[in-house]
């Protein structure tokens, strides 16, 4: 039902994209039964990724952060299901490598906290915000004929 389905914004970072994890960490999200409502490659600005991080701008890590951001390309997605933003985040694992689950993207394909690979928004509000500033174009309107195969 539409009115269950959530909607939330994950991003491969540079380190992903550069040691070839896209298609394993989309797999993850498509085996799952999520719908992949839209996808691009692109290399953000320094201005961009400060934005992206804002709520961050006053931790020590930041500049790193937004180093790390901007020094390639990155795959931008949202992807759509029940309770996405939460089961995203279990996909992904914790934020800190050391701390991820095997079997989580971070703790199976991450070591350090400054190249965990992936970002997946916190909430539903914060999804909300990140697919507005990412995908300011997209309306993601089509639909997936496997509905009835993964939900009741
Ligand atoms: P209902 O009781 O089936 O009319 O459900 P509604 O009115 O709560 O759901 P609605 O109008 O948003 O969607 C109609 C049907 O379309 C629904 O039974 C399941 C399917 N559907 C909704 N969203 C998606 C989607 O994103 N992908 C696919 N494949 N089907 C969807
Ligand atoms: O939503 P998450 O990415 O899991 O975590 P977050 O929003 O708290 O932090 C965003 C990113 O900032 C995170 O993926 C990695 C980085 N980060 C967070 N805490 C630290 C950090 N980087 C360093 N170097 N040190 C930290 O303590």
């Amino acid at each position: 039902k539409h009115s269950e389905m959530e909607q939330t914004f994950i991003m491969i970072k540079p380190d992903g994209v550069q040691r070839g994890l896209v298609g394993e960490i989309i797999s993850r999200f498509e085996k799952k039964g999520f719908y992949l409502k839209g996808l691009k490659l692109i290399n953000v600005e320094r201005s961009f990724a400060e934005k992206h991080y804002a709520d961050l701008s006053a931790k020590p890590f930041f500049n790193g952060l937004v180093e790390y951001i901007i020094s390639g390309p990155v795959i931008a997605m949202v992807w759509q299901g029940k309770n996405v933003v939460i089961t995203g985040r279990k996909i992904i694992g914790a934020t800190n490598p050391a701390e991820s689950a095997p079997g989580t993207i971070r703790g199976d394909f991450a070591i350090d906290i400054g190249r965990n690979v992936i970002h997946g928004s916190d909430s539903v509000e914060s999804a909300r915000k990140e697919i507005a500033l990412w995908f300011p174009e997209c309306p993601f309107n089509w639909q997936s004929c496997l509905h009835p195969w993964i939900y009741e």
